[in-house]
């Protein structure tokens, strides 16, 4: 048999191969439907990604809200939400699909090539981002050997531009099939074998109907179970996210304890102050001055990237009235850093619009008692509308960032 020959009979079993795995499900309609709803899913992690990206991350001109407070609670949560549903979506579409990797020829042409090599870049890069996302959020951190938030920022960009060239280069086929297609007699759908496209004609509506289904009630169960750690009427539903908001000392989860960050003996030191700095200007207070200024109570959620959140109240310092003991102007960046050194949150910046908010404060006590240790005692950061991250516990000085 000469290579040729070989590549023929490869092809013809390629092409029996296709035509066996042909079913009701598998059309070309039934992959526009999943895909939309994929674009849609991937659109709204994206923007919730960035959005909290950002956040850590600012460019130097940005500015965000600081209302509702429980913005970033809700956007975070939908990131989470919006990227565990992926998976039933991507696995249905993918079963849909499947078929058309053993297209014969493998690559008819360039533009051919180019097609099904965006494909295998968006299969392969969106499985790694919604796979580590996930694992992101079940906290095994042990396991990345690499920063998380860089690399799954970075992957996003592979995601979105090789989705952007697989929607160009379908778009032919997306606009045909947006809208349901009347019913078509096979001998019209011509090219194809009859074989391959019999579910062309509409036949198999009820398995086509049972396979939506089976995709929608698998994205149901997901987001039901994992959406509880967000939203509280569903925290009863909440399976697969790590934390039970409701669980922790004080009635709301830990994050890191302070034996985990190594903090005990420093955080319980009488000797504990909190230093205030702007430029030559420094001001220091132990606890006793701390209690002496007034003091504020308001609510506001601790909402972690990995998606669990919990509303709590909180009493302390006015984090503004502060830094007016030290005259920092209204517009200077803060960074506040704990008595936790090694570690990259043992310091969080705070830009103007979150450090002069009348809600951020510098907290003393969390739901009517003194802070429990694992929470940040002596003091930490609660501010509102921002990723739990930056809210930094086991405080030891703020400075003003020239
Ligand atoms: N110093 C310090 N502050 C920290 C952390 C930390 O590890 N060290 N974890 C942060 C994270 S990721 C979250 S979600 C919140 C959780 O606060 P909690 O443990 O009081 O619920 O604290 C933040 N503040
Ligand atoms: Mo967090």
């Amino acid at each position: 048999m000469t290579p040729r020959d070989a590549i023929a009979v490869a092809g013809r079993a390629m092409t029996a191969y296709r035509a066996a795995l042909a079913a009701p499900e598998r059309t070309a309609r039934m992959a526009v439907v999943l895909g939309r709803l994929l674009g849609l899913a991937f659109l709204v992690c994206m923007g919730t990604g960035l959005y909290s990206h950002f956040l850590q991350d600012p460019l130097p001109w940005m500015v965000f809200p600081t209302r509702p407070v429980q913005l970033y609670q809700w956007t975070q949560g939908l990131h989470i939400t919006a990227g565990i549903i992926c998976f039933p979506l991507i696995l249905g579409k993918l079963h849909v699909v499947y078929p058309q990797l053993f297209q014969t020829p493998p690559v008819r042409s360039f533009p051919h090539f180019l097609e099904r090599a965006s494909i295998a870049l968006f299969v392969a890069s969106s499985l790694v981002q919604i796979t580590i996302g996930f694992i992101n959020t079940v906290q095994w951190y042990q396991l990345f050997a690499f920063p998380f938030r860089q690399t799954h920022y970075a992957l996003s960009f592979v995601v979105i531009g090789s989705l952007a060239v697989h929607i160009g280069v379908k778009l032919p086929v997306i606009l045909r099939h947006w809208r349901t297609q009347p019913r078509k007699p096979v001998a019209a759908t011509s090219g194809v074998t009859g074989r391959v496209h019999r579910w062309m004609d509409g036949s198999g509506t009820t398995s086509r109907r049972a396979f939506l289904a089976t995709v929608g009630a698998g994205s149901a169960v997901v987001a039901l179970t994992t959406a509880g750690q967000s939203f509280a009427p569903l925290q009863p539903l909440n399976l697969f996210a790590p934390r039970d908001p409701r669980v922790g000392p004080q009635g709301l989860p830990v994050n890191r304890t302070a034996e985990d960050a190594e903090v005990v003996q420093l955080a319980q030191s009488a000797g504990w102050t909190l230093s205030i700095v702007a430029g030559a200007r420094r001001i220091v207070l132990d606890r006793e001055a701390l209690r002496e200024l007034e003091q504020r109570t308001v609510d506001l959620p601790i909402a972690c990237v990995e998606g669990w959140s919990r509303m709590a109240t909180w009493t302390g310092v006015r984090l503004s009235d502060l830094l007016d003991l030290v005259e920092a102007p209204a517009d200077a960046r803060i960074r506040a850093v704990s008595l936790e050194t090694n570690s990259s949150y043992g310091v969080s910046e705070i830009g103007p619009e979150f450090a002069r908010d009348e809600l951020t404060l510098v907290a003393l006590e969390l739901n009517g008692d003194e802070l429990d240790i694992d929470h940040g005692y002596p003091a930490r950061i609660i501010s509102p509308g921002r990723p739990g991250v930056l809210q930094t516990k086991w405080l030891s000085r703020l400075e003003v960032i020239a």
